[in-house]
């Protein structure tokens, strides 16, 4: 017997780990009631008096034994758990993500583009730094132009290829101008980007802002053609009911010019502070491309003719969105930028 219970002793003490199932099925192994301990209890009883003592302490030896490792194995498993357990909690409600809004003069964009893409216009692009030719002279713009002058056109310092002068765009006409150049009418498209006036800055005027101008150039393109185009766009971009009213203009690109107003989209043309009571908004300009311009770019001006017009984001939006100051567009303070956050 004694032989038995310094087995069961060897065997416990090579246990170095187990898991929760084998630490369990040890217990009843050694502890339970049919277990190695109440069966070596039981024989304890045929042991010969004489060494009964020595068994006695040798029983009880394996039983602290049994009961240690299984306390030590129970301690260790618990640790390892502990360890294994996610440091996160996953069932958590996650915190809510802050989303950004679209800048109103991104959405302003986007909205003009889309209502003239949907009567064929296409976008183009072009660099912001360009040369006397694209941004002036191809536009019939004569050399003594006083949109030439340092005071209006941020030149490049000493910037000239091929004995034209470097500056930043003043207007995106040079896109279109581009455009002419490289593929032949019929020519549907609109031009929307940053352009740069040096100006001071004020609530109404910046010296960065952004353009979209349009060109439409095929055979027996007319004055009507022009009016009914941006007819649709005023009704789309400010509601059905919105007039339009074209005064004459002047402009050294196009021939006869005009600009644009829309019936003011506050008073709905009885008069207010808005549109200085005339009840009449200015919002673009326009008109027939100037032959001189068709030619200059390689167009034949006997076959096609086109027309072009412009007009400032910034002021859409004001007038779209109620802007007070163009200074905001720019200051990024959240509470105005934060408004036009479900506007797309
Ligand atoms: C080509 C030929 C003609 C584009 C045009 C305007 C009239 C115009 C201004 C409105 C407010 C610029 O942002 S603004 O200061 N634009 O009045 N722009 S016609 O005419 C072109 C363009 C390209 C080849």
């Amino acid at each position: 017997m004694e032989e038995i219970i310094s087995k069961h002793i060897e065997k416990i003490k090579q246990i170095t780990s187990a898991t929760k199932e084998e630490l369990e099925n040890l217990r009843i192994e050694y502890l339970g009631k049919k277990g190695v301990m109440n069966d070596l209890f039981a024989k304890f009883k045929e042991v010969a008096p004489e060494n009964r003592k020595q068994m006695g302490i040798k029983l009880n030896e394996l039983k602290q034994i049994a009961q240690a490792k299984i306390e030590e194995l129970k301690e260790k498993a618990e640790a390892k758990a502990e360890e294994n357990k996610p440091k996160e909690d996953f069932t958590k409600p996650l915190e809510s993500v802050a989303l950004g809004s679209i800048h109103p003069l991104t959405l302003v964009r986007k909205e003009i583009v889309d209502i003239f893409s949907r009567i064929g216009y296409t976008v183009q692009e072009g660099p912001e730094i360009e040369d006397d030719w694209h941004v002036f002279s191809a536009l019939n713009f004569p050399p003594e132009h006083p949109a030439r002058d340092m005071q209006d056109t941020f030149f490049v310092e000493n910037g000239r290829a091929d004995g034209n002068d470097i500056l930043l765009r003043t207007h995106t006409s040079s896109v279109q101008v581009r455009t002419m150049e490289k593929i032949k009418p019929p020519i549907r498209i609109i031009a929307p980007g940053r352009v740069f006036r040096n100006e001071a800055i004020s609530a109404r005027a910046h010296c960065i802002f952004h353009q979209i101008e349009g060109l439409y150039i095929d055979k027996n393109v007319s004055f009507a053609d022009l009016k009914q185009n941006l007819l649709y766009f005023v009704k789309e971009m400010f509601g059905e009911d919105t007039k339009i009213r074209l005064r004459p203009s002047y402009f050294p690109f196009t021939e006869p010019s005009a600009e644009m107003d829309i019936s003011c989209t506050i008073c709905k043309g009885d008069g207010c502070n808005i549109c200085k009571h005339t009840g009449w908004l200015e919002i673009m300009g326009c008109g027939m491309i100037d032959p001189n311009v068709l030619e200059a770019s390689g167009i034949d001006s006997k076959v096609y003719s086109g027309f072009a017009f412009g007009m400032g984001v910034e002021r859409i939006a004001m007038l779209k969105y109620d802007v007070k100051d163009l200074r905001q567009y720019f200051e990024n303070d959240i509470r105005f930028l934060k408004q036009f956050s479900s506007a797309l």
